[in-house]
């Protein structure tokens, strides 16, 4: 009788603690979303990549970059049907189509001190690369 109430508590505890475990994973993961903007930028030898995803928008929609070193823009999409599969940044003369779902890398060069404004082709999502030194 006595091992089976203790059974049963450890029982309720094991439950207790999968249900909160597996609540604060998926909170967990909603956080590593959010912090997507801050962590969009990455050098690896010596070269910059700015990742930004495209669907339904930009995300993030501003970034901060680095200004004077090799700069590749990289946009990732996943079952990306709406109208930011169309990027355009005019005062580079950049205008792609992106793939469906996967990534494309624009190079961007050398930029110095300034912001790139770019949209989706019809100008309804902007989004906007902060270049510092
Ligand atoms: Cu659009």
């Amino acid at each position: 009788m006595k091992s089976t109430i203790i059974a049963i508590i450890g029982a309720a505890i094991l439950i207790g603690g999968a249900i909160l475990f597996s609540q604060s994973s998926s909170n967990s993961s909603g956080n590593v979303d959010s912090s997507i903007p801050a962590n969009n930028v990455t050098i690896v030898d010596g070269k910059q990549i700015i990742e930004i995803r495209a669907k339904g928008g930009y995300q993030p929609r501003k970034s901060a970059a680095k200004a004077g070193i090799p700069t590749i823009l990289r946009f990732n999409t996943s079952g990306t049907f709406d109208c930011s599969s169309s990027v355009r940044i005019p005062s580079m003369n950049i205008s792609k189509i992106l793939p469906q779902t996967g990534a494309i890398d624009i190079d961007l060069g050398i930029q110095k001190v300034t912001t790139l404004q770019g949209s989706c082709g019809m100008g309804m999502y902007p989004f906007e690369i902060d270049f510092q030194n």
